[in-house]
């Protein structure tokens, strides 16, 4: 390394390599977003000069977009060659030069997975865990089970359902609502509660599934149910629909896993959208991005989750002031060198450098699309 005594190594951006897989699931998803039986993941090598390699991950839901999502972070990085390996600047210079693109949608999403990358070299080279890179301490934190209870039928949700508290310990689970009647809901949830009790806490999701006029009928009827949150009942980015939900109801209303950036997540704060947060770091702009929207959320009060990237995300909510619950699933285990648990409820930040990303060669050659 060409570290001075006392200074950070620096690192020059040398290549990026892009691959992607596709993972078949253990339990479908079947949403009101869709059905999947594989997810795609999207892996990103960023080779330094130096020697250090940066790791980063993406999930773009769709196996379609995996090509023209690799073709856009290679242009990316094209522009990043011999420069500096310093994420708020190659951050600026990306979305300076993309938002011709727009600043959103796979402009992001490729800028996420090249700051990732980045941030996962400059930990490695600095010999600490990314949390303790960005000013924090190793540890635990809360995390709930998301790994299942989509809209399946019903007489599978109470197996399911013990199944997903067993994988961890877990605490906490989300289940998938928005079904044909309000009844049908409650009778879901009833299911599931007798399946775990009532010292299990329950999250749910909607997934944008309903109009407005359904909504605010169908969580007025779902009010006094106990649940941990109402999370996306409408489309994402109707703030104002949004922030009536979050005004008239008792339970919280979570939101976040669809919004683009620091600025659109300082619009959904500022219009009073939701109670609660849980940024992707696909969309929220990577470790940058999240640190940015964390400090919207911090400094208004506003509880933080994850969506997805359960192993980087827990590195960022331990150095997030308001941080809530991680959302954990174990999808990108086949192609991941180790496995990212929980126990008892929790997962752990461990001492190793980076941000834990390392891969399964074997797993990535199994999956390769
Ligand atoms: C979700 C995640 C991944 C695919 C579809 C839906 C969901 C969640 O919104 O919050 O876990
Ligand atoms: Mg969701």
């Amino acid at each position: 390394m060409n570290a001075l005594p006392g200074s950070a190594p620096k690192l020059t951006f040398e290549s990026v390599q892009v691959r992607a897989v596709s993972v078949p699931f253990r339990r479908p998803i079947i949403s009101k977003v869709g059905e999947y039986t594989h997810w795609p993941f999207i892996l990103i090598d960023v080779r330094t000069k130096e020697g250090i390699t940066g790791r980063s991950y993406l999930e773009p839901y769709l196996q379609k977009s995996a090509k023209p999502l690799a073709s856009i972070i290679e242009g990316m990085a094209e522009s990043m060659k011999g420069k500096v390996l310093a994420p708020l600047d190659a951050y600026r210079d990306a979305m300076q030069t993309q938002h011709l693109n727009g600043r959103e949608g796979m402009t992001l999403i490729a800028i996420s997975g090249l700051d990732m990358a980045i941030w996962d070299a400059l930990a490695k080279a600095a010999g600490l865990p990314l949390t303790v890179l960005l000013g924090g301490t190793t540890g635990k934190l809360r995390a709930y089970n998301t790994n299942g209870l989509w809209l399946i039928p019903f007489d599978r949700l109470a197996r399911e359902a013990a199944e997903l508290v067993a994988e961890g310990g877990f605490k906490a689970i989300k289940m998938r609502l928005g079904r044909a009647m309000l009844k049908d809901d409650i009778a879901a949830i009833a299911e599931v509660r007798r399946a775990v009790g009532e010292n299990v806490q329950l999250m749910c999701d909607f997934n944008q599934g309903l109009a407005f006029g359904d909504a605010l009928r169908r969580l007025h009827g779902l009010d006094d149910q106990g649940l941990v949150w109402f999370e996306e009942p409408i489309v994402y980015d109707n703030y104002e629909g949004c922030a009536q939900l979050a005004r008239e109801l008792r339970t919280p209303l979570q939101i976040g896993e669809n919004i683009y950036g620091p600025r659109e997540f300082y619009k959904a704060v500022k219009a009073g959208a939701a109670d609660l947060y849980m940024p992707d770091l696909m969309r929220i702009g990577g470790v940058t991005g999240w640190m940015r929207a964390a400090a919207i959320a911090g400094a208004a009060g506003l509880p933080l989750s994850s969506h997805l990237y359960p192993i980087v995300s827990a590195q960022l909510l331990r150095v997030s002031e308001s941080a809530d619950w991680l959302e954990w699933s174990d999808w990108a285990e086949p192609i991941l060198a180790e496995p990212f648990r929980a126990t008892d409820g929790f997962v752990t930040v461990n001492d190793k450098p980076g941000s834990g990303v390392e891969w399964n060669e074997e797993g990535v050659k199994r999956f390769a699309l």
